[in-house]
């Protein structure tokens, strides 16, 4: 059996941590797919194509891996497209509640669908793509923080003041 998995988010943008959560799970499942969805929670600064597009170039060494933008419930599009595993990432306790959260309501809305959560890399702990906004008004150094296209992009926008 073809094994395939969705790891999801909001990715705006991508981030080191996000880009190990998908190296490690590209290595356990057959197919991974990402999807760029909506978290009514956040606002955003990529548009979904451009987050997409940046996710695109940083998996490029990964064969098994298909990018993909939906509206509705992430359920209902892996149903609907044999997918039966739900990837996410835990940085911290904080983490912990949310994610568990999310795992229980997607299970109550689809019993077939199983959470599987990944533990982030010690040096990736502290990222996350809100607070690499934060201190790329300041023109902090992010380099270390996320993948060089993504770097590049957010430097374009910064400079042109959006
Ligand atoms: N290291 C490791 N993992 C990390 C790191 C890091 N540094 N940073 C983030 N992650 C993990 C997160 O813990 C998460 O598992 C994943 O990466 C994606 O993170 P984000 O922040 O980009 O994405 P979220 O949490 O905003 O995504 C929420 C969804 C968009 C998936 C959710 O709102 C959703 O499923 N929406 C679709 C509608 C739906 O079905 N809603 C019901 C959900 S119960």
């Amino acid at each position: 059996k073809i094994r395939k998995a969705m790891f999801a988010g909001s990715f705006d943008p991508i981030t080191n941590g996000h880009l190990d959560i998908i190296c490690r799970s590209s290595k356990i499942f057959d197919e991974l797919q990402i999807g760029v969805l909506y978290n009514p929670n956040k606002s955003g600064m990529f548009n979904f194509e451009e987050r997409a597009e940046l996710i695109e170039k940083c998996t490029s060494h990964l064969d098994n891996i298909k990018v993909v933008s939906f509206n509705g419930l992430l359920v209902n599009y892996c149903e609907e497209n044999g997918i039966d595993t739900l990837v996410r990432g835990i940085r911290s306790g904080a983490d912990v509640e949310y994610e568990l959260q999310m795992a229980h309501m997607n299970k109550e809305l689809n019993p077939n669908i199983e959470t599987i959560i990944l533990p982030t890399a010690t040096k990736y702990s502290f990222i996350s793509s809100s607070l690499i906004k934060e201190v790329l008004n300041f023109d902090a150094n992010i380099k270390n923080l996320v993948p060089k296209v993504v770097l590049e992009e957010l430097k374009r926008k910064a400079n042109r003041g959006n």
